[in-house]
């Protein structure tokens, strides 16, 4: 059978889906990934931007990049493979879309039972207050922007060594445990804990498969490793 038969008889017969995405779904949307050719860290290493300290020794430098990256995000559009994604969501009895992205892609997609475990880059929160709101223009005019209690704000994302949201995360490993299938889309499967959630669902007994254009250390340990890119294997799903 082909990759796309067998998932798609897997999928058929499941009631619950889960799906976790990284960086690779969007990158034919024109949305850098984070490493590999192209990516954002090629020449930087990612502890000398997306940690606390980076931040906070630089707080100026750290939003130019962020500013950067929402100039670029505000351009584009969700491709094929967003779109597929929020049309299994209409077909499945449960359906859950883990997402690493900070971009809000599958939002735009149509996609509605989102759990953003990375946070989201139109979001802004306040470094000394308990502030925390959206902002969607494009580039912000002034850096670094700041709360109305006056202090610097930070980008409503997660750094390296700090915590995911405990509500979005104890809801991404329920829906992880109780799935029949998992789907991982364009991740490097490096980063943890979300990485973990695919080995977490295949322990409880869903069928994983893998949909990335390179082999992932998880490569090995999925029921289906198919080698596509997001935009032409998931659409291939919902035909
Ligand atoms: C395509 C494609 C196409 C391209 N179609 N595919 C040692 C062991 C285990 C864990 C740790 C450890 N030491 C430290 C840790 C924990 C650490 C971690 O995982 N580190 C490892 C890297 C070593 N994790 C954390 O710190 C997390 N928090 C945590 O654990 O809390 C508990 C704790 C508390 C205190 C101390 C320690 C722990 C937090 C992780 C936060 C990650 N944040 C970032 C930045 C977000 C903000 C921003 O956007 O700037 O999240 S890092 C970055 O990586 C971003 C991404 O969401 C994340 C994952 O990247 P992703 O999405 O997989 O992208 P890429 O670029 O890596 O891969 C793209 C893939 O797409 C590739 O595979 C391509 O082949 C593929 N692709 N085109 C299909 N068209
Ligand atoms: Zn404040």
């Amino acid at each position: 059978m082909e990759p796309w038969e067998t998932a798609r008889h897997w999928l058929s017969a499941a009631t619950s889906v889960t799906v976790l995405t990284g960086a690779g779904i969007s990158a034919e949307s024109g949305v850098p990934t984070f490493r590999g050719p192209g990516g954002l860290w090629r020449n930087q290493r990612p502890e000398d931007l997306a940690t606390p300290a980076a931040f906070t020794r630089d707080p100026l430098r750290s939003w130019e990049w962020y500013n950067w990256r929402r100039g670029i995000i505000a351009t584009v559009q969700p491709n094929a493979g967003h779109l597929a994604l929020a049309r299994i969501e209409e077909r499945s009895a449960q359906f859950t879309l883990v997402t690493q992205n900070v971009d809000g892609l599958h939002d735009r997609a149509g996609s509605r039972n989102i759990l953003k475990v990375h946070g989201d880059i139109w979001t802004l929160r306040c470094t000394q207050c308990a502030r925390a709101w959206q902002d969607l223009r494009p580039a912000l005019p002034e850096l670094p922007p700041r709360c109305e209690c006056g202090a610097v704000a930070r980008p409503g994302v997660v750094w390296f060594g700090e915590g995911l949201p405990e509500d979005v995360w104890s809801e991404a490993v329920l829906a992880a445990r109780a799935c029949d299938v998992f789907l991982l889309v364009g991740t490097s499967a490096v980063v943890y804990p979300a990485a973990g959630l695919a080995e977490l669902a295949r322990s409880h007994g869903a069928k994983v498969v893998e949909i990335n254009i390179e082999d992932t250390p998880l490569s090995a340990h999925v029921d289906l490793s198919w080698r596509a890119r997001a935009s032409e294997a998931l659409p291939r799903l919902v035909e």
